[in-house]
């Protein structure tokens, strides 16, 4: 048991699954934990509500929330939740440490962490990172914003060596000391501008990525991009620059000028697979695996579903399912 929370009153804004694994993480450390919602009860699932209501968890739903004044040592907000909007707002007015679920989870977390962002390939290269190195001995789990909160994850962490968390923009804007001891920074480009006044700030939520890492960490990073200076160790990739450490030359991907993955062997396709395929690389690398051994899991790896999905060819015409692209740049790469 961690102790920090111990019989502290704690607010969770969210009963999804992020605000759900949090209050479970809290409960079991103890905490006094309510979780509160804007939804009305009859429109949130009744077995979470159930659920958190077992393990002595108060409820707070529909306008109650909003309005709530009971008082908080701590407010954990789930990632969909805008800090402007009124439920926030309502907490975040009177003074009271605000902190992301992402956050919370990794205040729990006793191992070394892979976190993985970008706009686009966040998914594909997080499930090639967990499968490399779960085949190649590192016990490891897909997590985060992939759909298994780091939160629930921490609960049962002494089965796993090292964390793979694909981490979103929301999830990063709450960060207080979140330190991966590898970031992946895979692209950039315009996406949720219903949430951020524009993309600079979209752009500025997702480089709190790098703000608590030290030079004892790694960052793998894309070599188009331009970002800001950072502290970590870098290794860099592109299917477009020769210049960077991994790189492309006669359909095979290098890592500088060693040939280590002829692209004719993987099942994936399109220079934004490729580059996910070298950041999986990079990171592999750092963690001490050899490029041979991780060939074999790489090219091993189908592209999940609804992902440039190759469905059938009707007369003489390739169907391609791309239904998860949901900004322009993902489009356009399909
Ligand atoms: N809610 C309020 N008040 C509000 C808004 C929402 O009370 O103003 C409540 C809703 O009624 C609902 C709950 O908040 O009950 C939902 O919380 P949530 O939106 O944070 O959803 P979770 O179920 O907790 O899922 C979240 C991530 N969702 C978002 O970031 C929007 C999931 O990413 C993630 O898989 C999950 O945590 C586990 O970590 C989804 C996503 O779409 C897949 N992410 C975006 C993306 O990939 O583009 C960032």
């Amino acid at each position: 048991m961690n102790s920090r929370y111990q019989n502290k009153n704690i607010a969770v804004l969210g009963a999804g699954l992020s605000g759900t694994a949090a209050a479970l993480l809290l409960r079991s450390n103890e905490a006094n934990v309510s979780v509160l919602d804007s939804a009305t009860e009859n429109k949130l699932p009744e077995s979470t509500i159930k659920n958190l209501r077992d393990h002595g968890v108060r409820v707070i739903s529909g306008p109650d929330a909003e309005t709530n004044r009971d008082s908080y040592d701590l407010v954990v907000l789930s990632p969909g939740i805008d800090p402007e909007s009124p439920l926030a707002q309502n907490f975040s007015s009177r003074n009271v440490d605000v902190i992301g679920e992402l956050e919370l989870g990794w205040q729990f977390c006793e191992l070394p962490v892979i976190a993985i962002t970008g706009t686009n390939g966040k998914t594909t290269t997080t499930e090639l990172v967990a499968r490399t190195l779960n085949a190649c001995g590192q016990r490891t789990v897909a997590c985060g914003n992939i759909g298994k909160p780091l939160s629930a994850v921490v609960r049962d962490q002494s089965k796993f060596d090292v964390l793979t968390i694909e981490v979103s923009s929301f999830q990063l804007e709450t960060i207080k000391s979140f330190r991966p001891q590898i970031s992946v920074w895979l692209n950039f480009a315009p996406d949720h501008l219903d949430r951020y006044a524009s993309v600079a700030e979209y752009r500025t939520a997702k480089l709190r990525l790098f703000d608590y890492q030290t030079e004892k960490e790694f960052a793998v990073v894309n070599a188009s991009e331009q970002l800001p200076p950072i502290k970590p160790q870098r290794l860099t990739f592109s299917a477009y620059d020769d210049r960077a450490d991994f790189r492309l030359s006669n359909g095979t991907i290098c890592f500088e000028t060693t040939p280590v993955l002829r692209l004719a062997d993987a099942k994936l396709r399109g220079s934004h697979n490729i580059e996910n395929l070298m950041a999986t690389l990079a990171v592999g690398h750092i963690r001490g695996l050899s490029f041979e051994h991780m060939a074999g899991p790489l090219c091993a790896y189908e592209p999940a579903p609804h992902r440039c999905e190759f469905v059938r060819t009707v007369a003489g015409v390739d169907y391609i399912n791309d239904s998860k692209a949901t900004n322009l740049d993902a489009a356009e790469k399909a």
